[in-house]
């Protein structure tokens, strides 16, 4: 898929067409989009929290040119709908001999995305033709002569409703005429969040307790004091021996709870006054 996205970056740049103005961003379609640029004005939820912002260098050479200079990797939390932006720059080194063309990346499978750069923004030069391969694979496409190193580039960026990311990304650059690709580098990505059926921030792979009610704090194991110590009976099976095992069992794991920051003392002096009043383990 990699290779096949790559050998297309020469094909004869075909607009399909401009999609767009309009303040929510939709699905980048398949083949050549045509990017224009966009603002915070225009796509409130593009404004959002820096998460991720990194420099990567990069120095290559081919075809009789040498490239070099950092890239700027940058995820952005919206602050509007809390969903992740993955933005890049590119900052050439002013002893670049050649211009850049194409930023070329991948790793964004799975999910829907969509493709521009910020007019309000650092930055010189600006892509004009996002270049959807399909599979998470884009290309961003810069006008001739490219991003050479008088320039920078503005920001572009994937837009997605994805809420999680990791270092899965990647990405080259190609620099003109022909020939001249970067090696490959490393970018944020999204990835798919781990489903927590229960809302109890412990992810359902890690949780030994399904269905904890909303609300009530939990161990590092996704389980609450009621689930942990059931008035029915210790989880060990049977039943209390008596209230007094049922109470003491309850203060046990509040202390526990408590030493462990999950709780407040007040909390614990609550649960276990509860514990006492209750009828658990009065068989
Ligand atoms: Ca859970
Ligand atoms: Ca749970």
């Amino acid at each position: 898929m990699k290779l096949r996205a790559r050998s297309l970056i020469h094909v004869t740049r075909v607009v399909i067409l401009a999609l767009g103005c309009g303040a929510s961003a939709a699905p980048l379609p398949v083949g050549d989009t045509s990017i224009t640029g966009t603002t915070v004005a225009a796509q409130p939820e593009l404004a959002g929290v820096i998460l991720e912002d990194i420099l990567t260098p990069y120095d290559s050479s081919g075809a009789g040119e040498t490239v070099k200079g950092v890239v700027q990797s940058r995820v952005v939390r919206s602050s509007v709908d809390g969903t992740l932006d993955f933005y890049w720059r590119i900052l050439p080194d002013a002893s670049s001999t050649g211009d850049l063309l194409a930023f070329r990346m991948g790793g964004f499978d799975d999910f829907v995305y969509d493709a521009n750069w910020r007019i309000d923004g650092l930055g010189d030069v600006a892509p004009d033709i996002a270049r959807n391969f399909g599979g998470g694979f884009v290309n961003f496409l810069f006008p001739d002569p490219g991003v050479g190193p008088t320039n920078t580039s503005k920001f572009f960026f994937i837009d997605t409703k994805a809420t999680n990311y990791a270092k899965v990304g990647f990405y080259d650059l190609v620099c003109a005429p022909n020939g001249c690709i970067s090696g490959e580098f490393t970018t944020f990505a999204p990835v798919i969040a781990s489903p927590d059926s229960d809302g109890d921030g412990v992810p359902d792979a890690q949780d030994n307790c399904p269905n904890t009610p909303a609300g009530v704090a939990v161990d590092a194991h996704g389980c609450s004091i009621d689930q942990l110590v059931p008035c029915a009976g210790p989880v060990s099976g049977g039943t209390w021996k008596n209230h007094g095992a049922y109470v003491s069992a309850v203060a046990k794991t509040a202390e526990a709870f408590l030493a462990e920051g999950l709780i407040t003392e007040e909390e614990k002096d609550a649960l276990v006054s509860a514990a006492a009043r209750s009828n658990c383990g009065k068989n």
